[in-house]
């Protein structure tokens, strides 16, 4: 990390504001739209789920204000990790770091569960059959079929599959895959706008009625034959709509890629703001108008109960009856969340090579492949690694480890700003929040609402997860740490298959 200003310095600065806005929209438009949407609308927020996008949106362009910061101040393309470890110390950055794998980890394995149900969705829409409730689902998900027999999940076989296609890719390190990640990004946003103009006229106001779900809304049949009730706290009215923004933040990650691109920005201190609160105001205009057709189409009841799974295609299928768009949408988000999943397995594995150059983390996660310039070794155990999550884990708890993986790393990434603000004011800093205190005051309680929002048992495993972490640090990492060794040693770059130099 400290090594890498050296090797990073010689990125060209080609990115203007309109190609930063193209990065992040095509980093942030995944399973957060396409799956968790319907998720929040369903079992927290209702057709209120669009606030809940706003609410999500305003956390984001706080924290986003603050890492754009901190991508401008310090010379290198990196992470929250790297910007914490320059500035705060090694504790605090293992600390973000170790968040950072809940953010990038979790978030590909939770992307390639939906890639599952998607998939399954094609396979029926093409009338090819469909793959075993069995081997689709992790061991904690059951449900009833159309026969009234009950079905319990064994494994999912075909986000593994996913992941380990998407592995291999990236060990080879194609460098074809910018272009193919461009056209994805294309598709992507066409298949959105498409569902918007169409789906338009399928709006039944009825479904929209109340907008807020009300307290005493009746339960919901869940697809295991259990009530689903919306008498707790967060899941009806305001407190829905916070658990809802939690949710759906899902959709927003990612959009601190364009961060991280501050090095070939050409003009930093004005394009970085611009990239990045444009890319957030371009897809909050395009989540909220998609999520207001979406729940009007469907009543946000039928988001528990049959569409649960490919809620999109199946509220094309079931309501709007036009084969060809059910058809199009499963096959670009089936392309779409390809592209996401290929982004956020390399940015793990980009985060574990700094970590190990570091000394933090085992050598193996440095190490490069002789032919291809990749890190392998390190790809290979994360795809053991997302891989048991993918296969075991249900889609909707990896999602919430994945948001409170990231909303933790942006409340320590605003206090950054606050508290290097104080303790180094000198310092050159080509692009300043606005605002300091107060915006990175904001972005921590924003971000820390959602996080409280979010299911006990799930802030439970964060915990455990962190607290884990901290017992690796002070067992290995510390020991073993190059810092405190005072060696340094200049790496030698990875190839980064989206982004060739
Ligand atoms: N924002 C990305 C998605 O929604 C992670 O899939």
């Amino acid at each position: 990390m400290l090594q890498a200003a050296d090797s990073e310095k010689g990125l060209k600065r080609t990115l203007g504001a309109g190609s930063l806005i193209a990065l992040g929209i095509g980093a942030i438009i995944g399973a957060g739209l396409f799956v968790r949407t319907a998720a929040a609308a369903g079992q927290h927020a209702g057709p209120a789920v669009t606030i809940s996008f706003i609410v999500a949106a305003v956390g984001c362009a706080f924290a986003g204000l603050c890492y754009a910061e901190f991508a401008s101040m310090i010379p290198i393309a990196g992470s929250a990790y790297t910007y914490a470890y320059t500035t705060m110390g090694e504790l605090v950055a293992w600390i973000i770091g170790w968040a950072l794998i809940l953010e990038y980890a979790l978030g590909a394995a939770t992307v390639s569960i939906a890639w599952s149900e998607f998939l399954n969705k094609l396979l029926s829409q093409f009338n090819l059959g469909s793959i075993s409730y069995e081997w689709s689902h992790s061991p904690f998900e059951k449900a009833l079929d159309a026969a009234n027999v009950m079905h319990h999940g064994i494994m999912n076989v075909p986000a593994l599959f996913i992941l380990l296609l998407l592995s291999l890719l990236l060990i080879k390190g194609t460098q074809e895959s910018a272009f193919v990640n461009g056209i994805i990004v294309f598709i992507k946003v066409a298949i959105v706008i498409t569902f918007i103009i169409v789906g338009w006229k399928f709006i039944n106001p009825a479904n929209h009625t109340p907008y807020m779900i009300p307290a005493n809304a009746p339960p919901a049949t869940l697809p295991d034959g259990s009530q689903y009730s919306y008498s707790d706290f967060f899941r009806h009215g305001y407190g829905g709509i916070l658990t809802g923004a939690a949710i759906v933040f899902f959709a927003f990650i990612g959009f601190d890629a364009v961060s991280t691109a501050a090095q070939e920005a050409k003009n930093p201190k004005r394009d970085m703001p611009i990239g990045i609160l444009g890319s957030l105001v371009i897809c909050t205009i395009l989540y909220i108008l998609f999520s207001y057709v979406l729940t009007g189409v469907a009543p946000y009841t039928d988001f528990v109960k049959a569409g649960k799974e490919a809620s999109v295609a199946y509220a094309i299928d079931t309501y709007m009856h036009i084969g060809w768009l059910g058809k199009a949408v499963t096959i670009a988000i089936l392309a779409g969340f390809s592209s996401v999943i290929l982004v956020m397995l390399m940015g793990q594995s980009r985060v574990f090579y700094s970590m190990a150059n570091d000394g933090l983390l085992p050598k193996a996660f440095s190490d490069l492949h002789p032919k291809f310039r990749t890190p392998y070794k390190s790809n290979m155990i994360l795809f053991v690694f997302v891989g048991a999550f993918a296969a075991f884990v249900p889609g909707s708890v990896a999602g919430d480890l994945t948001s409170i993986g990231t909303l933790f790393a942006f409340v320590l990434v605003s206090l950054g700003i606050w508290i290097l603000r104080r303790s180094d004011p000198g310092r050159v800093r080509p692009f300043r929040t606005p605002l300091v205190p107060l915006v990175p005051i904001l972005g921590m309680l924003v971000c820390t609402a959602m996080i409280v929002s979010l299911p006990g048992p799930t802030l439970l495993s964060a915990l455990v997860w962190m607290l884990f972490g901290l017992i690796v640090y002070f067992s290995y990492s510390k020991s073993h740490s190059k810092l405190s060794e005072g060696v340094l040693v200049k790496p030698v770059d990875p190839v980064d298959p989206l982004n060739p130099k």
